[in-house]
């Protein structure tokens, strides 16, 4: 059954596009792929439009008009997704930083074990981040347990962005209301998701640094996770009306 979309947005990522959408077609599971391309100077759309003719009606691409940030990107692809058939729909970097093997194990923990959200998670046994320098692993690890404690939520990896959610916890999700778009997005998912009850499974993956391509962090995106998840802790949270 054609049942899964991997999202994978993309900035400038012209060195992994093409192995990462090989790699996730050749994995023993079906899932689609949509690109979420935000006009990348690189020529990043042009790899992925080649490549759309070797997998007509696998791989799809929606491309918007500049860098408009992850959160806004991924919405974009939730949205692609809702109105089509997808019942799992899974988040994805294109740098190998997360590994598509473990897209089946996102996937079990969702279509098998009752998980309305399943996360890709570093620090669920220790700590298993790959080529990091020690300075952004303590970063990291420590900005995880200060979101844990400020917003109370259980889960290790709070920032964590590689996911599975089912159809029906997206489609409660308002996404009027989700306002952050770096990683503060990835914690604002988690903590409506939460808040609103559904069902949360961390599975333990390996993260590995990117070794190809440029990253996109940057201080403004880290400020604001820092400063929104004390304004998450007191948001309140409505499921969306129905249409
Ligand atoms: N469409 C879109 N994709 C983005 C944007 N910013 C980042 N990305 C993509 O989102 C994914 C994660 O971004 P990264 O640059 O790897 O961010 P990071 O993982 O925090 O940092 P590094 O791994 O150190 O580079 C990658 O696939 C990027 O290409 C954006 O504004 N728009
Ligand atoms: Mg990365």
């Amino acid at each position: 059954m054609k049942d899964s979309l991997v999202i994978i947005p993309t900035f400038n990522e012209k060195e992994n596009i093409e192995r990462i959408i090989r790699k996730v077609f050749s994995l023993n599971k079906e899932f689609d792929v949509l690109i979420v391309e935000d006009n990348s100077p690189d020529g990043t759309a042009a790899i992925v439009r080649i490549l759309m003719q070797e997998f007509p009606g696998r791989l799809h691409m929606e491309e918007r008009k500049g860098k408009l940030g992850l959160g806004t990107a991924y919405i974009h692809g939730f949205k692609w997704a809702l109105q089509r058939e997808y019942a799992f729909i899974f988040e994805m970097d294109a740098d190998f930083s997360h590994n598509p093997e473990d897209l089946l194990k996102l996937y079990d923990a969702c279509a098998n074990q009752g998980a309305d959200v399943a996360i890709g998670s570093r620090y669920i046994k220790g700590v298993n981040v790959v080529n990091w320098p020690m300075g952004r692993v303590l970063m990291s690890y420590f900005a995880s347990y200060y979101v844990r404690m400020i917003t109370r939520m259980k889960i290790m990896d709070t920032t964590a962005g590689f996911k599975c959610y089912r159809r029906g916890l997206l489609n409660t999700i308002d996404f009027e209301r989700i306002k952050f778009t770096g990683y503060a997005f990835q914690i604002e998912m988690k903590n409506t998701a939460w808040k609103l009850g559904f069902k949360i499974i961390e599975v333990p993956i390996i993260f590995t640094d990117r070794t190809e391509g440029t990253s996109k962090m940057s201080r403004g995106i880290f400020r604001e996770a820092i400063l929104g998840v004390i304004q998450l802790r007191f948001k309140r949270i409505r499921p969306k009306k129905a249409a």
